[in-house]
């Protein structure tokens, strides 16, 4: 009887989480018209279900890239590499730029872990490897793939914030370096901004010398520039709609 109460106990919980996580993405989905959510589900799911986790590579998101297609939103689309926090903060309070975490995939699955299992149609929640415990695992192959499509749509003039209290702003291994600007070709994109955020402790500027293999990665045609904003100006500018978006840096 025991046993049989376990069984039950853990496949409820089992069953539950698969379902609260297919629930959050529909939901989250909803808030967007125009797309048919249960086939971005079905999509979405047929890249990792009944695979090991750590076998999945970014092309198994093409199917999902292709239902969800990125709408280009010339001169309004907003990169980052660690100043997640900062970025969202803006973007949430003001409809200045898109990120990727503000278009339907990158918002839908923001923040979640998934993942599923050779021999199972299940999706998992719980015991899916870590961002670096392999390569092709299933949340790191989705956000470079999400990452390169968002890239692939850039146009006009694009903004990126990059962080002054780190070292290297502008590393090499980053999605935004490694995958999303080899991607900004001159024929689209005009110009990259980069808004340097600057806190009280900061260690680099616009001057980096990280920022010289920036501008050497760039497409030639693409325009490059960089401003030192403080991070109070960015929390300022969020929080006064008064200010114009083309003012605030
Ligand atoms: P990031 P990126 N463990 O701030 O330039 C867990 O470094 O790479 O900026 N999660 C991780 C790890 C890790 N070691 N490294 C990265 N991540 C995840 C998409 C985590 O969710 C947008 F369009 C972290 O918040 C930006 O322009 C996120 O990756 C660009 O890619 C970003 O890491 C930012 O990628």
């Amino acid at each position: 009887i025991v046993i049989v109460i376990i069984a039950v106990v853990l496949g409820l919980t089992l069953r539950q989480n698969r379902s609260e996580f297919e629930s959050t993405f529909l939901s989250r989905c909803e808030k967007f018209n125009q797309y048919d959510c249960k086939k971005v589900w079905g999509a979405f799911q047929q890249a990792y279900v009944n695979k090991d986790p750590c076998k999945v590579p970014v092309e198994a998101y093409d199917p999902l890239i292709a239902a969800a297609l990125f709408k280009p939103q010339c001169n309004r689309m907003m990169f980052w590499s660690k100043t997640k926090d900062v970025v969202h903060g803006f973007t949430e309070k003001r409809d200045c730029f898109v990120t990727l975490e503000d278009t339907l995939l990158g918002s839908v699955l923001d923040g979640l872990t998934w993942c599923g299992k050779e021999g199972s149609k299940d999706t998992f929640t719980n015991g899916c490897p870590g961002w670096s415990d392999c390569e092709n695992n299933t949340v790191r192959s989705f956000w470079i793939r999400a990452s390169a499509a968002f890239a692939d749509v850039a146009c006009g003039d694009v903004t990126a914030m990059l962080n002054g209290s780190i070292n290297t702003p502008f590393n090499p291994t980053s999605i935004f370096a490694s995958v999303e600007v080899p991607r900004f070709i001159a024929s689209r994109v005009k110009n990259l901004n980069v808004v340097m955020v600057i806190q009280k402790n900061n260690i680099s500027n616009c001057t980096d010398p990280s920022l010289k293999n920036l501008t050497q990665t760039l497409d030639t045609g693409i325009t490059f520039s960089c401003k030192d904003v403080s991070e109070s100006r960015i929390q300022e500018c969020g929080a006064k709609p008064e200010i114009a978006c083309g003012a605030c840096w």
